[in-house]
């Protein structure tokens, strides 16, 4: 590694990057060390506030894209070259940690900051993505941001999303840009020459094998889609059963048929269903209306497209009293990394003397989208017991701060190559 990338390594700061986190933290807190910082939220924007601050302090460029995602760039010596960018998101789920999402972005920043404060200078700019809306807890499907960004999606497919509280995407969004005027506007499909996200595991391989770095070599299959069952509501102490169409009924119904069809004896089958509306939602009403997710996720590519073709004919079986009307939300293939930028990553890891190992990731992230438009790869760092979506969630200063290292190696060699 070039004597000015060392430079720039080394001055990674593992109490400032934490000190960053315990901060961000703070914003959308809930009891049990987790966070609740829902995309385009309050708390979102707070934490947008805080990043912009913190890039405005070291004369960053900051700019803002049509769906909210948050650029933060250091120029390179060509300015016409298309970026070395890196990024994860900000949004957490509703109980969600203090590391998942929040950690690239963080290592992002503090990647930037050392090579800055160490005078390096790179051919190729590089940038700072914090996505909007990875999780999707909020606004349904996960990774909007990436999504729209990389043109795999429009926004007009998402802006009419609505909440739990009936509160469109359109307003969540337009109320976000607002809290933060004056930023430069970037266009959508921005060529990159290359994209690296830093995040916790949120699996117990790293731990459980004593490794510090994740070399992640993809990402598995994932289908969401929105289930909606409709009936009629009735008194639940005079109408008969046989003469009812009760929603939730024939959701159990449906729910235990997909349980059946995603039964594997490997247990490799990733089915959730994390998210249920029922209506009227009242203990003395038959439900006349229940909507619920669907998630599913597997490796192989033809698993996951046959479970996902196999989910709306099982749904409409399995009722009994109601019409069914399944709406597919989310379609990703698995998708495998840029062998470069894995061994990039590698070779970070190695010039740094960390012990890695080459895994594959269960959860899914904005690098899926990345990953179609340029070289992609992933930098996974260990979290305690494996534990994340959960308050619980934990990771150490040392650990993150050595992700941030190998970050800043792979970012700088990716910046400079083709000299
Ligand atoms: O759902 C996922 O895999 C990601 O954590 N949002
Ligand atoms: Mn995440
Ligand atoms: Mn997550």
């Amino acid at each position: 590694m070039r004597e000015a990338h060392q430079d720039a390594v080394a001055r990674v700061s593992e109490e400032r990057l934490w000190r960053r986190h315990m901060e961000m933290a703070r914003i959308g807190a809930i009891p049990g060390n987790g966070v609740n910082r829902a995309a385009l939220s309050r708390e979102d924007i707070a934490a947008r506030g805080v990043l912009i601050g913190w890039a405005r302090d070291r004369k960053f460029e900051v700019g803002v894209d049509a769906i909210g995602n948050l650029f933060v760039r250091r120029p390179g010596r060509d300015r016409a070259a298309a970026a070395v960018m890196t990024g994860s998101h900000m949004d957490s789920q509703p109980r969600g940690g203090r590391f998942d999402g929040i950690y690239g972005v963080l290592a992002g920043l503090e990647a930037l900051q050392a090579i800055d404060e160490a005078g390096v200078s790179t051919r190729r700019p590089i940038e700072l993505v914090a996505w909007t809306n990875e999780e999707g807890g909020r606004f349904p499907p996960c990774t909007m941001g990436s999504a729209v960004y990389t043109g795999a999606r429009k926004l007009e497919d998402f802006l009419d999303v609505t909440d739990n509280d009936g509160v469109a995407l359109r307003d969540a969004l337009a109320r976000t840009l607002a809290a933060a005027p004056g930023l430069a506007l970037r266009p959508l499909n921005a060529p990159a020459a290359a994209y690296i996200e830093a995040h916790i595991e949120q699996g117990p391989l790293l731990e459980n094998a004593g490794r510090t770095i994740g070399v992640v070599t993809g990402i598995q299959g994932l289908r969401w889609f929105n289930i909606e069952v409709s009936g009629r509501t009735d008194h639940a102490g005079t109408t008969p059963l046989a003469l009812r169409r009760d929603a939730l009924r024939d959701a159990v119904n449906i729910i235990n048929a997909l349980h059946e069809l995603t039964r594997d004896a490997a247990d490799a089958v990733r089915f959730t269903v994390g998210r249920m509306l029922v209506t009227p939602n009242s203990p003395n009403s038959v439900a006349s209306h229940v909507l619920f997710s669907v998630d599913v996720r597997h490796p192989d590519p033809a698993t996951i497209d046959r479970l996902g073709k196999a989910v709306e004919p099982a749904a409409k079986a399995a009722a009994k009293q109601c019409t069914v009307k399944v709406t597919p939300t989310l379609h990703d293939d698995p998708c495998g990394f840029d062998p470069g930028v894995v061994d990039a990553v590698e070779r970070a890891a190695n010039g740094l003397k960390l012990r890695s190992m080459r895994l594959p990731s269960g959860a899914s992230h904005d690098a899926m989208y990345m990953a179609r438009v340029c070289p992609a790869g992933m930098i996974f760092v260990p979290c305690e017991n494996g534990v994340s979506h959960n308050e619980a969630e934990n990771a150490s200063a040392a650990d993150l701060a050595a992700g941030a290292r190998v970050l800043t190696a792979a970012l700088l060699e990716l910046a400079n190559k083709d000299e």
